[in-house]
Parts: C-alpha cells; structure tokens; sequence
C-alpha cells in the first residue's frame, strides 16, 4: 500500500504558464490569473522576469526551424513575464482548455486567448502541452526551492504555528 505523502506525490499534475509580454503589458495579470485560480487549480510558484533572448531560445527550442522563431524569442525576451507553476488534477490539459488555440482567431470566446487576444504573434499567454514538456519548463524557469509545497498543514500544524 502507498503510504500517504506517495499518494499525494503521484496525485500532484503540475504545468508551466506564462503571461508574455504582451499581456503584462496590456494589464492582464489579475484576469489571466483569476482564471486559473476560480477553476481551482493552485498557483505553487511565481515571479516576475525579463527572459534573456538565449533563454527565450531555450524555452522555444522545438520550434527552431520555424519562420517565426527569431521574432518569437525576440518577443518573448522584450519585457517582464510573469512566470508561474499551477497544480491540479489534469492542470495540463484542461489548462491548454483554458488559454484556447494558438491563434486567437480560432480560440473560442470564453478562453483566455478567444477574450483577450487578436493575432497569434501577441497571443499572450503560455502553457505547457504535454506532461515532458510540463517537467522540462518548470525545471527550466524554476529552482526546486522556488516551487511550493502544497500539502496543506493539518488543524494541528496550524494551531502550533500561532
Ligand atoms: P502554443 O503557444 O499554443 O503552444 P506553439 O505552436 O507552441 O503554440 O507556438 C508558440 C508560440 O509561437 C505561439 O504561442 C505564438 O505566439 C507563436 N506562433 C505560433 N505560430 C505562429 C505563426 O504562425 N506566426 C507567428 N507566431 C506564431
Ligand atoms: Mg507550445
């Protein structure tokens, strides 16, 4: 049998988001937050960092051969991002649900992309599209150290911290 913290450990889905440029720019860190945060899922890291453009390559490496990616890294590297881990059951996915299809002219209202974004070069918002790629963003933004642990503290952990 799984002892209790296994349990938690193989419960806990984690994904990369960022708010681009763009979108730190325009304003949209509550909105695109509260989002997140009304669905449920926990925000278990976050900071605020201007990415350097070698970065901004790492971060976009498996679209290296496209057109767009010089623009792209030089885009992302251009201003403050806000960059966070949130947690949750099917976080990944449902987290891709929520920030709608890459061009925000086939994003459906309601997702963060189809309300908030025109064209696919500002389109706001990152996240993270499948679980190897979720581990491999977070290990490059984050330090370990940086990520909260969520278990949350019992009555008794609560009532000893007063
Ligand atoms: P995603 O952000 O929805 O995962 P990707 O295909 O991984 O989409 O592309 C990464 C980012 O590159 C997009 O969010 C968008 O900003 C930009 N991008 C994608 N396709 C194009 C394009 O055709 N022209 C310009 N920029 C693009
Ligand atoms: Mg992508």
């Amino acid at each position: 049998m799984l002892q209790e913290q296994e349990v938690h450990a193989a419960e806990m889905e984690r994904t990369f988001i960022a708010i681009k440029p763009d979108g730190v720019q325009r304003g949209l860190i509550a909105e695109i937050i509260s989002r997140f945060e009304r669905k449920g899922f926990k925000l278990v890291a976050i900071k605020i960092v201007v990415p350097s453009k070698e970065f901004a390559q790492k971060h976009y490496h498996d679209l290296k051969e496209r057109p767009f990616f010089d623009g792209l890294c030089d885009f992302l590297s251009s201003g403050p991002v806000i960059a966070m881990v949130w947690e949750g059951e099917g976080v990944i996915k449902y987290g891709r649900k929520l920030i709608g299809a890459t061009d925000p002219q086939k994003s459906e209202p309601g997702t963060i992309r189809g309300d908030l974004a025109v064209v696919v070069g500002r389109n706001i918002i990152h996240g993270s599209d499948g679980p190897e790629t979720a581990k491999d963003e977070i290990n490059l933004w984050f330090k370990p150290d940086e990520l909260m642990a969520t278990k949350p503290l019992s009555r008794e952990e609560i009532a000893n911290t007063e």
